[in-house]
């Protein structure tokens, strides 16, 4: 599968905003990755939630990633499970969900992002580029120079998250990522779709 493009990360946290709605509206934009991510949220309500989600993403066919939980991406049907460095490793994870499921792992360093490839993920998620107010525990950012460097030390896809907008996108992408995930550039926008359009515009920008 192909992972590049805008992967729009959408949870619960807004309760102003139903997340299926969330979704909708990304894929509306052109998001063609979403990830459904929840904290703090019991596993009856992922499962639900979850489900829920994956009836708009089938409906639009754009794949659906699920955060940290390789139960709740089996149980739904999704296409994936996002990972850090402290989840379920990358075997395991590669047990419970099979050959044909995305895998991806969160990574800050060049060396992390080797590892994750030898052990068989589809794509890296890297960052936080910049600083991020959607992660209480987020790392310290890496940075564009660092970013440049995992994306050259591996032949999977590079995914650039944390603190991304539609002013850094451009040399996001000139760093060599495959792509860009977001949550505050589309999910804290009135006009999600609109905010979406936008990004992708300034993604493309420099390809
Ligand atoms: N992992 C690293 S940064 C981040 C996650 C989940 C949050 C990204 O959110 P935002 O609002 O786009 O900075
Ligand atoms: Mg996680």
């Amino acid at each position: 599968m192909n992972i590049s493009g805008l992967y729009a990360i959408a949870g619960s946290y807004r309760n102003d905003k139903p997340v299926e709605r969330m979704v909708e509206a990304a894929i509306k934009g052109g998001a063609s990755i979403i990830q459904l991510r929840e904290k703090n949220t019991s596993a009856k309500q992922y499962i639900e939630r979850a489900t829920r989600v994956k009836a708009i993403t089938d409906r639009y066919g754009v794949p659906l990633i699920i955060d940290d939980r390789a139960d709740i991406a089996l149980a739904s049907g999704a296409t994936g499970v996002h990972l850090g460095q402290n989840d379920l490793p990358i075997e395991f994870a590669r047990q419970i969900l099979g050959s044909s499921a995305v895998i991806g792992i969160s990574v800050q360093t060049p060396q992390q992002a080797i590892m994750a490839q030898r052990q068989g993920a589809d794509y890296i998620g890297a960052g936080p580029v910049f600083p991020t107010i959607s992660k209480d525990d987020a790392e310290p950012p890496i940075g564009i120079a660092d970013l440049y460097d995992i994306c050259h030390a591996v032949t999977i896809p590079v995914i650039a998250i944390g603190g991304i907008y539609s002013y850094n996108a451009t040399e996001v992408m000139g760093a060599g990522a495959a792509g860009i995930a977001v949550i505050s550039a589309i999910f804290n926008a009135r006009d999600i779709a609109a905010a979406t359009a936008e990004l992708i515009q300034a993604m493309r920008r420099n390809t």
